[in-house]
């Protein structure tokens, strides 16, 4: 066996954002780039000799020339064995299940997530630990500091392993197994869910849905298990073949990007049930028949709803959201009589939560939702959610969602992003409204009264580990709030986003649409921001 040991000099750029490191495919291909921060996972790692990993990938661009590359560093790093996803496919819930099942010692995810791909898009790579869940802080934080002083990296020299056929080879030592995608996934979520139950909807002929996997890597999944195992019409997954440009989509499940889904559901013979997910599966957009339920209240909807599922049957130990999705599920948790938990933006933040069986459900205002059946969110297992909740309840999206407002109260919530803003206006929008909100608590401002502005700080109740600077706030005396942000998995200058929010419990009131019903406060938080001062825009890019 050839170990080749390569003379490198670091980069200085190879620091992980709120998922991972994501970069455009060119700053990747760069010579040295992947390998050296391959590199520095391993050297952070320390002994991985014998170990178990997991490779695979949403199917973009790039995808497979990495994943080779890992394996032979994997091999020449002393890893014990990798199960890789046929094709290099792998959902990102499913490389979590995959690293958890079979006790690997973590795994890589390439991926951009819901970032455009192809050769003038994203790529990036993410390191999942042994409980399945992204690397957490202090774990990143080592990667970085390693990838500033590599001087070489490892790698067999050795020809490409065939990633198409099932089954175990060998690489200059290393087991490579090549694993069905699919197939552990699927056997979970019919562990979960009632598939008889959907089952009998679908054969009822009342009942149709649109899925849209966005030419991105949940097709497989949704085409076997909604199609094959439950007995949904041929043609009901769209897009479900992964190309590597995402056949030019933008694979992010929003109103703005997934058009065609959001008129077909809007159009008059559309189905009663549309979702979406994006490139990398973790992320799920839920509509019914001209209607969308924004993923603050789905969160909430599923809590309430959690024991009437096989899954969940002994209901919620305790939920958990990030900071600035919407206080729904704030109400659900009081009503369940459970912890309700406000974490970071970010999965990794989940984790230790999960792991301690504080929560058994949390969830992000970015179309993400999960339990704890994996260490990621999961796109697919929140459809398949929604869909036993219509089989039992044999009722719309639409009704399911308004007699939940009319219970808890309707949490109005929106978030504007402005995209691809000049770093500096950007940075100093928010030391402009650091500035602005200090000691604004007990004044009035736009006629409601402050109760509290921060920069929000998140102390982990399991570990004690403190994470600061994470979001801008202004919180009312009614339950109003204002957040503000700047995104860390943009990889074109800086996104801004802001999220605005209001409680109304009057069911009288809470028919309108969000962006009327805080058309004040968006007003508000343009002001308060100066935003069009500061980045120049006279509209957000993507409103949701
Ligand atoms: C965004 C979302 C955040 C999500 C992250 C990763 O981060 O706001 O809620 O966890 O993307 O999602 P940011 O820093 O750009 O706001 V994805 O589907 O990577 O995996
Ligand atoms: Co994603």
């Amino acid at each position: 066996m050839t170990i080749l040991t390569v003379p490198t000099e670091p980069f200085s750029d190879q620091r992980p954002g709120t998922s991972g490191l994501r970069k455009k495919v060119r700053i990747f291909r760069q010579p040295h780039y992947l390998e050296n921060f391959v590199q520095a996972i391993f050297n952070a790692l320390g002994e991985v000799r014998g170990r178990l990993m997991v490779v695979g990938g949403d199917g973009r661009y790039y995808n497979r020339e990495a994943i080779q590359i890992i394996l032979r560093m994997a091999a020449a790093n002393g890893v014990g064995k990798v199960l890789v996803g046929q094709g290099g496919i792998l959902s990102t819930p499913a490389a979590s299940l995959l690293i958890r099942k079979y006790k690997a010692l973590g795994g890589f995810v390439l991926s951009a997530s819901h970032n455009p791909g192809g050769p003038d898009g994203d790529f990036g790579l993410k390191f999942n630990a042994a409980n399945g869940g992204p690397a957490p802080e202090d774990m990143t934080d080592r990667f970085y500091e390693e990838s500033l002083r590599i001087r070489e990296y490892r790698i067999v020299q050795a020809g490409s392993v065939d990633l198409e056929v099932l089954g175990e080879s060998d690489l200059e030592g290393m087991a490579v197994e090549v694993v069905d995608p699919v197939e552990d996934y699927a056997r979970l979520m019919e562990h979960l869910f009632d598939f008889n139950q959907i089952h009998q909807m679908f054969n009822s002929g009342q009942f149709r849905m649109r899925y849209d996997a966005m030419n991105a890597v949940t097709g497989p999944y949704a085409t076997r298990i909604l199609e094959e195992m439950l007995g949904a019409e041929p043609g009901t997954v769209v897009n479900a073949q992964p190309l590597p440009d995402f056949g030019g989509l933008h694979p992010d499940p929003n109103l703005t990007y997934a058009k065609a889904l959001v008129e077909a559901m809007y159009s008059g013979t559309g189905p009663g049930f549309g979702a979406a997910a994006d490139g990398d599966g973790d992320r799920n957009m839920i509509l019914g028949r001209r209607f969308f339920v924004t993923p603050s209240d789905s969160l909430a909807v599923l809590t309430a709803n959690a024991h009437l599922v096989p899954g969940y049957r002994k209901g919620v130990v305790g939920v958990a959201r990030s900071m600035p999705t919407s206080q729904a599920a704030d109400r659900v948790a009081a009503f369940l009589g459970v912890e309700c938990y406000e974490t970071p933006t970010g999965w990794k933040f989940f984790g230790n939560l999960l792991d301690a069986g504080r929560i058994n459900l949390c969830g992000e205002e970015s179309f993400g939702t999960c339990s704890d059946h994996v260490r990621e969110k999961d796109g697919l297992w929140a459809v398949l959610f929604w869909l036993n909740l219509l089989a039992i309840k044999k009722r719309s999206v639409e009704d399911i969602v308004r007699q939940h407002w009319r219970q808890f109260g309707r949490n109005y919530y929106t978030r504007h992003d402005y995209e691809g803003l000049e770093e500096a206006g950007a940075r100093a929008l928010m030391a402009h409204v650091e500035d602005r909100i200090r000691g604004l608590a007990g004044h009035s401002l736009g006629g409601r009264k402050v109760s509290y502005t921060d920069d929000f700080e998140y102390v982990d109740p399991v570990d004690g580990s403190v994470s600061r600077h994470q979001g801008l706030r202004i919180g009312f005396e009614d339950g109003a709030r204002l957040v503000f942000r700047l995104s860390g998995t943009g990889t074109e200058g800086a996104t801004l986003r802001v999220y605005i929010e209001r409680f109304e419990a009057d069911p009288q009131h809470q028919g309108l649409d969000a962006q009327d019903a805080l058309a004040e406060l968006i007003a508000l938080a343009d002001e308060v921001a100066r935003i069009r001062h500061y980045t120049g825009r006279v509209a957000p890019t993507v409103i949701t």
